[in-house]
């Protein structure tokens, strides 16, 4: 019997639908029949040409041929159906960052997400929610392929619009700061003091401090880190793409996500403020200006920026390095011409706290979870590995490290004794800060936060949504080499 690859895509996608009835099922709240036959969305996972530049041009893998992936806008808890064809010779997950998913959806293959086949597909259901700026990216490990997990171009924007939209602006652009040609080199990293707090704690400083030392005693190097060739916002380097058009007086809404597989991003617009309404698409109780946003690997920032400064500006990175390098996109006010100008911001701390209210409304929680992570320099094949509480996470050994009763309020205590910074994530669930690095605050959402070095941070979640739950670091060299754990409802 030959097959046309119609056919065969047929036949996997049948194959592929068989398999994902019952998550239909459960997405939607009862083994219904599939709701056939169109999708409401395809995505289809390929690798495809970027022009970073006219002279940049480089093959990645990516969704639906461009970079970065379509803009997805869903309707808060309006279900939708979406078609994922897997055009590689790689099995894939996709995930849904930020949302409040079952398992079957969610795209993590440490979950129990099953994958979507190589040269198959999978159609899945999933009611989005909460509100407000998400994403969808792979969620595979890469190790040492450079060109796998997310060093690649699958990053796409995910927007949730509320039930009910305050519409305070004029208009929104969404900017995705993502890096391309990744390269391995030794140590060298670069110091990163921009947190405030910047209160470390002795004893985790100690503990890193001796380790480090011991290893280094034993004659081992520092353990690899990544480094990129190519930088760009909307996979265009700086001076490439179309400007960003503006008028005075517009109030212009920036949904901000950094899409890079392991750096902290910082992005500034000369001559403005950000005043910033929300953090990973949630809503902050204090939505006050600041000159510099900082974001973590995987973390979004919505904010309005008056344009009251005409001229032709760059937005970009802090790093005169990077953002020559391509981190950067030009603002031009109507009528302004000229040679677009940047200038450096005084210097600023980021603070999440600055966002937040104050700690007094907070309940108390109905267990304190601890966790210290820790860093064995340089002894997988060259590579940093990781720690949570002692244990390398390992896909042979997938057995949860922390159980959740439903409907409790938990208080995850994250004690960093490494002088990296660390971007921590929870799957599944949104949480709440309430105390950076000593300092205490309430009322701030969100599913990543960057942990300083030698530093203790403390979020609050509610367990509701139960099945396995993954947390890792979302450095990917991190996640990939033992930063993860999972939690399991009993
Ligand atoms: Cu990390």
């Amino acid at each position: 019997m030959s097959l046309s690859r119609r056919d065969f895509l047929k036949l996997s996608s049948l194959a592929a639908l068989a398999g994902s009835v019952p998550n239909l099922g459960r997405a939607v709240g009862q083994a219904a029949p599939l709701p056939e036959p169109a999708a409401d969305y395809t995505i289809r996972i390929g690798t495809g040409l970027v022009e970073l530049a006219p002279d940049r041009i480089i093959s990645t893998t990516m969704y639906n041929g461009q970079f970065p992936g379509p803009l997805l806008r869903f309707k808060e808890g309006q279900s939708v159906v979406v078609d994922i064809y897997n055009d590689t010779d790689t099995p894939e997950q996709l995930h849904w960052h930020g949302q409040f998913l079952p398992v079957d959806v969610d795209g993590s293959s440490e979950e129990g997400t099953p994958f979507i086949p190589a040269h198959g597909m999978r159609r899945i259901a999933l009611t989005p929610r909460p509100a407000g700026l998400r994403f969808y990216h792979t969620h595979l490990r890469a190790g040492a392929n450079l060109d796998g997990g997310q060093y690649s171009g699958q990053v796409g924007v995910v927007y949730i619009e509320p039930k009910q939209e305050p519409g305070d602006y004029d208009r929104e652009v969404f900017l995705v700061l993502k890096e391309f040609e990744p390269t391995l080199s030794r140590g060298g990293d670069m110091s990163m003091n921009f947190l405030a707090p910047s209160t470390r704690v002795k004893e985790l400083e100690r503990a890193g401090e001796s380790a480090m030392r011991a290893s280094l005693a034993k004659g081992m190097p520092h353990g690899y880190e990544v480094g990129y060739e190519l930088f760009s916002i909307n996979g265009r380097m700086l001076g490439h793409g179309e400007p960003i058009r503006v008028k005075a007086g517009e109030r212009v809404l920036f949904h901000v996500l950094n899409g890079s597989a392991t750096e902290m991003r910082s992005l500034a617009l000369p001559g403005h403020s950000f005043q910033v309404i929300a953090l990973d698409g949630n809503p902050v109780p204090t939505p006050v200006h600041v000159p510099v946003l900082w974001l973590g690997t995987a973390e979004r920032a919505s904010a309005i920026v008056k344009m009251n400064h005409p001229g032709v500006w760059i937005t970009g990175d802090l790093a005169d390095d990077d953002r020559k390098h391509g981190m950067g996109v030009v603002v031009e006010y109507a009528g302004r011409t000229g040679k677009p100008k940047w200038a450096a911001p005084k210097p600023f701390h980021w603070d999440y706290t600055r966002f937040g209210k104050s700690s007094a409304e907070l309940p108390e929680p109905d267990e304190l979870i601890e966790m210290t992570f820790t860093k064995n320099n340089a002894v997988e094949q060259g590579f940093n590995q990781w720690r949570i509480n002692g244990v390398v996470f390992s896909m042979d050994n997938m057995e949860p490290m922390f159980r959740l009763r439903q409907g409790g309020r938990y208080r995850l205590r994250m004690r960093n004794a490494s002088d990296d910074i660390h971007p921590v994530h929870l799957h599944r669930h949104s949480f709440e800060l309430t105390s950076i690095a000593g300092k205490a605050t309430a009322g701030i959402m969100k599913d990543v936060v960057m942990l300083g070095g030698y530093q203790e941070i403390e979020v609050d979640f509610k367990a509701d949504n139960p099945g396995l739950t993954l947390f890792h670091c979302h450095q990917q060299l991190h996640m990939d080499f033992g930063f993860m754990a999972l939690f399991d409802y009993a």
